[in-house]
């Protein structure tokens, strides 16, 4: 195929001899990707494209998408169980009976000795949602620990903890469409194009139409902030300032929607009471934007027809998160923006099945967005299982940055690591690898034998990835997609719903209750316990999903289609059906920049590396752009320090050190740097990671650290010895 420059160096795309294109859905970001893999004759995956018909993309994908089908032939892949009696000690290969005999045993031996939430689990947002749904009938039902949950934590429980404050559930009201019909979109701490390259794409394309006004709200000048009309470079950790100014201008000047706070919210006194301490002038000294800027977009919000915000990690990793949460909804119920069209308070999720274990997966609760505090819940999925709800504990066990200081003090004994890689993306790793240490029995369930886990882990269990499988995800506008098994796993690796079933036979609890073996079976089962709720996807089964190439819920049983958007009635599941207007006090929490640790440390990620790196650093059109970890420092603070461009600089704080080649750009300000997190021993040996009060979520992006020039030779040191922990 020819494409532009015909007479001079035409760009040549191998032809692939493709003879069938299997449809899936995109494994890495939540954006929800419509991919068809393209399989030769041998049935080897050549080749990947969008899927033209699929609403989300349009035939579109990002660079991540463009390569996914080479993960399959990706270095450093499990392929065969691997056992030792201790760490340190060399790994031997062994039968998959063996290795989930052996994992069975230690589970039991350690609930035995030391009492049933000894043994914890922890998994991620990574699955597909019938082995969330699966491993949560494991947990709960028949292992029966309460300490278990997922590496969403680090990610999304601001917002799942935020929207069950204001509107009583959790479920993002609205959806990409939204984009079309918005009059004015504010960004908190999102940065699009790098991180949901599609649904900036979507963004974009619906602006060139319309030309609304986007408002970015950053720290620092991401690509999205070098779009936007706006840029409000917020002090780090400060958005709830900004937000209860915002309201207070929109108030003071009566821009509010006054017919809808007295229809669907309630709290809207105290609330008021509250906004009243944050007139732009006091606000602007704590969130550093000016009084004139926030009286400016206040109006702008509450003056146009539909406004909407979305949000990403600058919100939600924050000592603040859950409040940041609550202060946008709240922003949107006072202008009547919530399940309108271009009106919304929508969370833009994070990994590709976010959704789904938040869903599914019985992490914080049951299934299908039922709570364990819940009697009648806990009765209904217990009978539903055929066990006694007795068995379920009456409240939620540990987060995932409460079970590893469990682990230090002795409570927890044992681990199971299910598609999750703490030892670089947990804050402070240098205390976690002592963590790991007095672990009694580690083991990890990943797709890569290579990932930094296993070093610590007694049984390794290879599992397979994205198309290797089938089920499905739920995308950040609550559209549930399909992936279809591609390709198997390579070797000996499993599937990791084979994987749940297995272990679930070796524990006499699980006699009383089925597994079913196959991923549509398992649907069944969540199709049924989602009747009636908020979550309803009845209606849906895969073959409709595939062909309506993803389907919104709700969906119930007889309905044609999913539904763009919920709360559009005004009702909300709080049990008098409205929304709540939560007053939010800022206390500054935050471990800020002082003489000795003079910069703002702020960290997160580029659009060619997904995490840590486990996958995307074995891509090569992916791994050489970003091949090393570096750090975005402003250029006159680098010169001050005698650091130039380009050459190593060490950086201190009070939980450990790292070394980093400094990029010097204008991207961050004097007092800020940046570094991305997907690279081992670098970012979060020295993060801090305050935990928010409600949601447990570490604040990644907010600590201090000190900076200095080092010679070449140490650097080169230093950066050959992390090199070789890896
Ligand atoms: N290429 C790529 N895409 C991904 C991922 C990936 O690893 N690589 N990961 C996926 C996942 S799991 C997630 S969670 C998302 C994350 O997606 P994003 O949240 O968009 O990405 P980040 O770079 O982590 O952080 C976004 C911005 O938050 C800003 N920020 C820092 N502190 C503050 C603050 O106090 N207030 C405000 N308002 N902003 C602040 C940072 O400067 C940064 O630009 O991306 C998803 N997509
Ligand atoms: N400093 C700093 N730290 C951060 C962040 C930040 O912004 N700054 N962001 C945080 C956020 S938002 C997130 S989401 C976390 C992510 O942190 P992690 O979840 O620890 O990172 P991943 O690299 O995605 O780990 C997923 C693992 O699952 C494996 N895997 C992939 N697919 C499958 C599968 O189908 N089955 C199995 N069994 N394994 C599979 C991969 O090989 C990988 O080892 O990092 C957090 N850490
Ligand atoms: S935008 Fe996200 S879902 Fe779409 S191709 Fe890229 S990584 Fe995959
Ligand atoms: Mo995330």
């Amino acid at each position: 195929m020819l494409f532009g420059r015909a007479k001079k160096n035409p760009i040549i795309l191998p032809t692939q001899d493709v003879v069938e294109w299997r449809y899936t859905t995109c494994g890495y970001c939540s954006t929800g990707c419509s991919i068809e893999v393209g399989l030769n004759k041998k049935g080897e995956a050549v080749t990947g494209r969008g899927v033209g018909g699929a609403e989300v993309n349009q035939g579109k994908l990002c660079i991540k998408g463009i390569f996914e089908h080479e993960l399959f032939q990706s270095e450093g892949r499990g392929t065969v169980p691997l056992m030792r009696e201790k760490i340190h000690q060399p790994y031997q290969e062994t039968f998959w009976d063996k290795a989930l005999d052996k994992t069975a045993s230690e589970i039991q031996r350690i609930q035995k000795k030391y009492g049933r939430d000894s043994f914890a689990i922890v998994s991620t947002g990574q699955l597909l949602t019938e082995e969330f749904y699966t491993l949560g009938k494991l947990t709960r039902g028949v292992i029966g620990t309460n300490n278990y949950d997922g590496n969403t934590t680090l990610c999304m429980a601001s917002a799942v903890s935020g929207y069950k404050r204001s509107f009583g559930s959790d479920g993002p009201p609205g959806c990409y469409e939204d984009f079309e019909h918005t009059d004015c979109l504010i960004a908190f701490g999102s940065n699009l194009p790098e991180q949901h390259p599609i649904i900036y794409w979507r963004m974009r394309e619906a602006r060139e139409k319309r030309q609304f006004p986007l408002i970015v709200v950053d720290p620092r000048v991401t690509m999205l902030a070098q779009f936007a009309d706006m840029h409000l470079t917020i002090t780090p950790g400060t958005d709830v300032v900004l937000l209860n100014s915002l309201a207070y201008v929109i108030l003071e000047e009566g821009l509010e929607d006054r017919a809808y706070i007295e229809a669907h919210t309630s709290g809207f006194a105290d609330f008021y009471e509250t906004v009243k301490h944050y007139d732009p002038v006091s606000a602007s000294r704590i969130c550093g934007i000016d009084e004139d800027t926030i009286r400016n977009v206040a109006r702008l919000y509450a003056k146009a027809n539909a406004a909407m915000s979305i949000w990403t990690m600058g919100i939600n990793q924050s000592t603040h998160g859950s409040d940041g949460v609550v202060g946008i909804n709240s922003l949107n119920l006072i202008t009547g923006n919530i399940g309108k069209p271009g009106g919304t308070s929508l969370s833009i999720t994070g990994q590709c099945n976010a959704m789904g274990t938040r869903e599914w997966s019985s992490c914080s609760g049951l299934p299908g967005y039922r709570a364990l505090e819940n009697a009648e819940h806990r009765d209904e999925i217990a009978k539903f299982w055929g066990i006694d709800p007795e068995f379920f504990p009456k409240k939620r066990g540990l987060a995932q940055t409460d079970i590893f200081p469990a682990i230090e003090t002795g409570q927890i004994k044992g681990l199971w690591l299910v598609a999750t890689n703490p030892m670089t993306s947990m804050p402070n790793t240098a205390r976690i690898r002592k963590t790991f240490e007095r672990l009694e029995f580690l083991v990890v369930q990943d797709a890569y034998r290579d990932v930094e886990t296993t070093e610590y882990a007694n049984v390794f269990l290879p599992a397979g990835l994205w198309a290797e499988k089938t089920g499905v995800m739920t995308n950040t506008e609550r559209r549930v997609n399909l992936v279809r098994n591609v390709i198997d796993p390579p070797a000996d690796a499993k599937a990791d719903l084979w994987i749940f079933n297995q272990m679930a036979k070796r524990f006499k609890q699980a006699e009383k209750i089925k597994f079913p073996e196959k991923a549509a079976d398992v649907f069944e089962e969540m199709k049924s316990l989602s009747k009636g709720r908020f979550l309803d996807m009845s209606g849906m089964d895969y073959d409709k999903i595939e062909a309506a190439r993803g389907i919104q819920w709700p969906m119930p049983e007889g309905d044609e289609s999913g539904h763009a958007r919920v709360y559009s009635d005004g009702k909300y599941n709080h049990p008098d059906g409205k929304a709540k207007l939560i007053p939010l006090n800022f206390i500054d929490n935050n471990e800020t920049p002082d003489e000795d640790y003079p910069f703002w440390l702020n960290s997160g990620r580029v659009v060619e590396h997904f995490h840590t790196r486990t996958r995307t650093g074995k891509i090569g059109n992916q791994n050489k752009y970003s091949p090393t970890p570096y750090m975005e420092m402003n250029p006159d603070a680098a010169k001050e320090l005698g650091i130039e461009h380009m050459t190593y600089a060490r950086l201190t704080s009070r939980r450990g050190d790292a070394t980093v080649l400094v990029q010097c750009t204008h991207r961050v300000p004097h007092n800020m740097v940046f570094i991305p997190f997907h690279f081992h021993e670098c970012v979060n040996r020295v993060s801090l990671g305050l935990l928010d009060p409600y949601s447990r979520q570490p604040a990644f992006k907010q600590c201090a650290v000190h900076i200095e020039v080092i010679t070449e030779q140490d650097a080169a040191a230093i950066v050959n010895n992390a090199a070789r922990t890896f």
